[in-house]
């Protein structure tokens, strides 16, 4: 027995490979692939790389999804027909297990259950980072679509059948149980798939069932309808996974189902084939209708109420009241009052009452939600700062400062800050976004992040200046410019550089790109900045290339002095030399987006032993991690200043740094300071959570360490480490740090505030 494995591929090497390491690793052995490029060239390489497997490749010219699949269908050798996408992949018994369903009883189609998740397989695999679709934050907009489906753990196939049950009852139930988890139990209409089953090929021929080629798009749709429609042999067994995978670019590299949800003339098509597909006043197309019905609530209804354009609304909910008149009206009966009367209103051409409806739903949502949600609040401020501040007119003078989203003052923003307010005395009028009152140099408004205020100012001041992203709802006016400071020298791979996103924030690249666009000005600190940031972030607009703004204090020439006002500030005897230990944040440990866990892998007591006479420590967490450190009873030599407001004022004041791959290394270079690399996980850092811009072995200015007694050891040596590293040190220097000369404010703000 065997199956053929058809996989349409459009140019994706990087998920095919992921695709093929998961056929590599199937517990059951008897397939064969498929491959059929769409209009682009065999990825011969990739091919290669697995040639343990039975691959058979074809192109062909046409770039159709249906096409690819019904060719495959033809090539194909096997008596079993799996279709799975290139940007997919399976779990290692997937095919035993589907296997196993159909061969006891000779069933034409088995079906397995389908996963989804924004991950690449190694890392799913090992964290189950799955994605629930009534979670994810591009399906919760349909929420009130149709859900009739069972919940996963109710369903169990062998469940259906009872003792006694005669042959043709066995056959109903299991239709039953087909048409139920392959359609009703799918969230949205788009989500009906052919991926996740396999099919018994002469059963496929003999029925004729095969994808609408006229379509690029949805074809799954009524491919499914027919495999039910022809009243086969279905088992399923739902401990089968089959991966589907969202795509974390879907700006430059949407998958067919990110591009397309609102193509309504693709469900429009496709749906006039289900209507083929089905016959009239059967159960399947009861259940198929009960998604459109839901489809009209979550989708076509409201953009009815959004839309401007009047020739496409109309034109649309033509087509789609042609597709409401073939709903039973068992069916109608059945539905909420709600989708009723939009069908009614949409049938009888009368799009203002469509539009009526959805509102009022929207208002009656939206109370339902103050009601339930405590943060109903947060949804009144977004209102007030759409339809009211956004419309007044825009403050000239003012500018609105953050640092870190308002949890420090600090950064490139409080060094831009207090240099305008040194140019320009009292020509601006200031405003900061804190998270606690804090005394400043300059007078200046002090406001909590997400209140009123903050809205009130986000759409109103001239001047934004930030040291990171802003959120994702804000409003650009064209009055409006804004200084995108950043926050770092990038070594971990950014945005568009990244190929997998592991974070809390899957969306991270499509954030990314929504909140970019709105930057007038970005600074980079070197050319090597300059160089990733316009690629890394897609970036063409004006660069400012004068060295980071946070960094001129390292430059200042009477920094010692400053440095023996902090020392004492803090309380660090002067006769202590100071260990600034500065890590960054793990992509894949956290609680949830901006809240990380960190483990602290130093031994504290072990360097205190050793070093304590001479050195003390200081520890200092990225401001992502949530995790507290207990340093109770080493008070005399570790100081926790992770809420130390401005890391460069601890820069200036210790001896050495120890740090991993953190940016701070960049900044603290300025000062010719030694370092340390503690780096306990940078296999996992650089091969899986991100990738490196430069070579963490060769091009940076330390000793890579892997343990407290090294550190203790490299920091007894200091001297012979500084001279070993000094050449690498000169080189990074000149790179990293050549653009720096103590007036990059200055600078940025004689450009921006013209
Ligand atoms: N930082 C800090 N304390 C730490 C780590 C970082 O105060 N323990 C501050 C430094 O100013 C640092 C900045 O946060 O430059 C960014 O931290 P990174 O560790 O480099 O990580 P990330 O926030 O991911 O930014 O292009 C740069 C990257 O985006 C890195």
């Amino acid at each position: 027995m065997k199956i053929s494995v058809i996989v349409p591929y459009h140019g994706e090497k990087v998920y095919l490979s992921e695709c093929l390491e998961s056929l590599k690793e199937q517990t059951f052995k008897g397939f064969e692939v498929i491959l059929v490029a769409t209009g682009v060239d065999i990825p011969e390489e990739v091919i290669k790389k697995y040639d343990m497997l039975d691959i058979k490749s074809y192109r062909i010219d046409d770039n159709k999804v249906s096409v690819a699949r019904n060719y495959g269908l033809k090539m194909a050798e096997g008596e079993y027909i799996a279709y799975v996408d290139c940007d997919d992949y399976l779990y290692e018994d997937f095919f035993e297990k589907m296997m196993a369903c159909s061969q006891n009883k000779g069933e034409d189609v088995s079906f397995g259950r389908i996963c989804y998740t924004w991950y690449s397989r190694h890392i799913h695999l090992s964290q189950e980072v799955t994605v629930n679709e009534k979670n994810d934050d591009e399906a919760s907009k349909d929420n009130s679509e149709e859900k009739d489906g069972a919940d996963e753990e109710e369903l169990c196939y062998h469940d259906y059948i009872e003792e006694g049950d005669s042959e043709e009852v066995i056959h109903r139930k299991r239709v039953d149980m087909a048409e139920h988890y392959l359609v009703s139990k799918r969230k949205n209409l788009q989500n009906i798939t052919a991926l996740g089953n396999i099919y018994r090929k002469d059963y496929l021929i003999e029925n004729n069932i095969a994808f609408n080629e006229e379509l690029d798009y949805m074809t799954d749709l009524a491919y499914i309808a027919a495999v039910i429609n022809a009243d086969g042999r279905f088992n399923g067994d739902k401990s089968a996974v089959y991966v589907k995978r969202k795509h974390n670019d879907p700006i430059h590299m949407p998958s067919l189902t990110q591009k397309n949800s609102e193509d309504f003339d693709y469900i429009y098509r496709a749906y006039c084939d289900v209507i083929k597909n089905t016959k009239p006043d059967s159960e399947l197309k009861a259940r198929y209708d009960r998604k459109l019905l839901g489809y009209l609530a979550s989708t076509v209804a409201p953009a009815i109420r959004t839309k401007n354009d009047g020739k496409w609304k109309r034109a649309y909910s033509k087509q789609f009241s042609e597709l409401l008149t073939s709903i039973s009206d068992d069916v109608y009966k059945d539905t909420t009052a709600y989708k009723r009367k939009l069908a009614v209103a949409l049938m009888a051409g009368n799009l203002a009452r469509v539009a009526k409806l959805a509102r009022n739903k929207n208002y009656r949502n939206m109370l339902a939600y103050a009601v339930k949600n405590p943060r109903f609040i947060t949804k009144a401020k977004d209102i007030m700062y759409r339809k009211r501040y956004a419309k007044q007119p825009v403050m000239d003078n003012v500018v609105l400062f953050e640092s870190f989203f308002g949890k420090s003052y600090s950064d490139s923003p409080k060094y831009i800050f207090e240099k305008l307010n040194e140019m320009y005395p009292g020509k601006y009028e200031c405003v900061w976004i804190l998270e606690k009152k804090t005394e400043l140099p300059y007078p200046a408004k002090q406001i909590k992040r997400f209140s009123f205020a903050y809205y009130k100012y986000l759409a109103r001041a001239k001047y934004i200046v930030f040291n990171s992203r802003q959120p994702k709802n804000f409003i650009k006016r064209k009055e409006n410019v804004f200084l995108e400071t950043w926050h770092g020298t990038p070594l971990k791979k950014l945005v568009y550089d990244m190929d997998e996103v592991v974070s809390a924030s899957p969306l991270y690249k499509r954030n990314f790109y929504i909140q970019s666009r709105s930057w007038d000005y970005l600074v980079a600190a070197n050319s090597f900045s300059d160089e990733v940031f316009k690629r890394a972030f897609d970036y063409d607009k004006p660069m400012l290339k004068y060295g980071y703004p946070r960094n001129d204090i390292l430059h200042r020439p009477d920094r010692d002095k400053i440095a023996a006002d902090i020392k004492k500030k803090i309380g660090i005897p002067e006769d202590k030399k100071i260990i600034l230990y500065a890590p960054t944040w793990r992509d894949d440990e956290f609680y949830e987006a901006g809240k990380y866990k960190f483990t602290l892998k130093l031994d504290l007591e072990k360097m205190r032993r050793e070093l304590g006479d001479e050195y003390v420590v200081i520890l200092r967490t990225h401001y992502f991690i949530a995790d507290k450190i207990d340093v109770t009873g080493m008070e005399d030599f570790v100081y926790n200043l992770s809420k130390y407001d401005d890391i460069a004022e601890l820069y200036l004041i210790s001896d050495i740094l120890i740090t991993d791959y953190s940016s701070v290394f960049f900044d603290y270079a300025n000062l010719k300071r030694p370092m340390l690399f503690f780096t306990y996980d940078l296999d996992k850092y650089r091969d899986v959570l991100r990738g490196f811009y430069i070579d963490m072995e060769k091009d940076i200015p330390g000793p890579l360490v892997f343990t407290t007694d090294e550190i203790i050891d490299s920091v007894k040596n200091i001297e012979a480490v500084s001279e070993k590293y000094a050449d690498v040190y000169d080189t990074f220097y000149e790179r990293f740090c050549g653009w720096e000369d103590g007036h990059a404010s200055e600078n940025c703000i004689k450009e921006v505030f013209k």
